[in-house]
């Protein structure tokens, strides 16, 4: 299905709040992409969702509002929620753009919090930071200028610091408070930022983009929150476009790409822009991490056109990378057969996302 036709009508459940009984949400069990666009154009449509902890549990999320309507829900993930046993509240503030909350689980250490999501936990953060940081950089000889979008908590920016061939990290996050929650939380993370390579720009990533020089990224990755809020346009098309420019022939782009349990209609729209914005390769791949809503994680990632990038078989593997296993701590999740293992997709997965395109193609073709 094209992105957005006859899928009008889902929007209309959700926005008429009939996503909540139980028919209408076992028939659509995702929120369609149509919905986040609308959200996007109408400011009296805009999701919030909040933190809440009930008898010592934490919720993601208890409830969200849309407008003057509250679902108990999140529009990312209808029907479901998904609980941690709360040991102590540590932290929660409001930013300008969003709710920070920080507190100590029973079972998976310390968990920030954004708006009501889990953005990580000590015990599983290491899956994702080093994947999204990893599967595009040991896919690439020798990368050297690395932008990273998001990752105000600084864990990507440890993974980065691992490949010595890097000269220069820029990243561009919006929310200064959500560094300086990590910097006093969660150490671990925030030690990314000591790397003197690193070049910290607080702001908005699409202007940061716009003025970036064109070519200038071995590699660019976005490490976002989900697509509801502060988020939303670093899904759509013209961010992939001044992603494509600013980076070199053959260079790549690593993406958060959700769930393949919940998002297939996201992920399809991602993966179409992208094919035609990066014209090289365009991949999908995953990872297990227990604290996203259904244990698992995607990647979207791409190259543009010029040397040919072979994703699945890495060029640079993290093993030959001088002090890349070990580099101020050692690796706990990523290793070359987990990158290779990451892109082998379950069938329903390559059979869904095929059907974003034309009937001829294969989803041999597109994976
Ligand atoms: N559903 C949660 C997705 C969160 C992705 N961003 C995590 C930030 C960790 N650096």
């Amino acid at each position: 299905m094209e992105a957005g036709a006859g899928s009008g009508l889902e929007c209309q459940k959700i926005m008429d709040g009939k996503v909540n009984d139980s028919k209408n949400a076992s028939d659509k069990a995702i929120i369609p992409s149509c919905c986040l666009k609308a959200r996007a154009s109408d400011p009296e449509l805009e999701a919030i969702c909040h933190s809440t902890v009930v008898s010592g549990w934490f919720s993601e999320p208890e409830s969200c509002s849309a407008g003057k309507r509250v679902y108990f829900n999140n529009p990312m993930w209808p029907g479901e929620a998904h609980s941690l046993k709360v040991e102590k509240m540590l932290y929660k503030e409001k930013s300008e753009y969003q709710e920070i909350l920080v507190f100590e689980s029973s079972t998976f250490g310390k968990v920030l919090v954004l708006d009501g999501i889990v953005q990580l936990t000590e015990k599983d953060e290491c899956a994702y930071q080093e994947m999204i940081a990893h599967l595009p950089l040991c896919s690439i000889h020798s990368p050297k200028n690395v932008l990273v979008v998001g990752g105000g908590d600084g864990g990507v920016l440890r993974e980065i610091s691992r490949h010595s061939s890097v000269e220069l990290i820029d990243i561009c996050e919006i929310d200064k408070m959500v560094i300086d929650v990590s910097k006093k939380f969660f150490p671990e993370l925030a030690i990314g930022f000591e790397d003197p390579r690193v070049q910290l720009h607080i702001g908005d990533a699409s202007e940061f983009l716009r003025h970036a020089p064109a070519g200038k990224y071995d590699a660019v990755i976005v490490d976002s929150s989900d697509p509801v809020g502060p988020a939303q346009e670093l899904v759509e098309r013209p961010f992939f476009e001044t992603i494509a420019r600013a980076l070199r022939p053959g260079g790549v782009l690593c993406n958060m790409a959700e769930s393949m349990w919940l998002h297939t209609h996201l992920i399809q729209d991602m993966i179409s822009i992208c094919h035609e914005t990066f014209k090289g390769s365009v991949h999908y791949a995953w990872a297990s991490v227990p604290t996203y809503p259904s244990g698992v994680i995607g990647f979207l990632i791409c190259s543009t056109e010029g040397p040919p990038v072979d994703f699945i078989h890495p060029i640079n593997p993290i093993e030959k990378v001088e002090g890349g296993l070990k580099f101020r701590r050692e690796l706990r999740f990523y290793n070359s057969e987990i990158h290779r293992a990451a892109f082998a997709l379950p069938s329903f997965v390559k059979r869904e996302v095929a059907l974003l395109r034309d009937s001829s193609t294969t989803a041999q073709q597109i994976f």
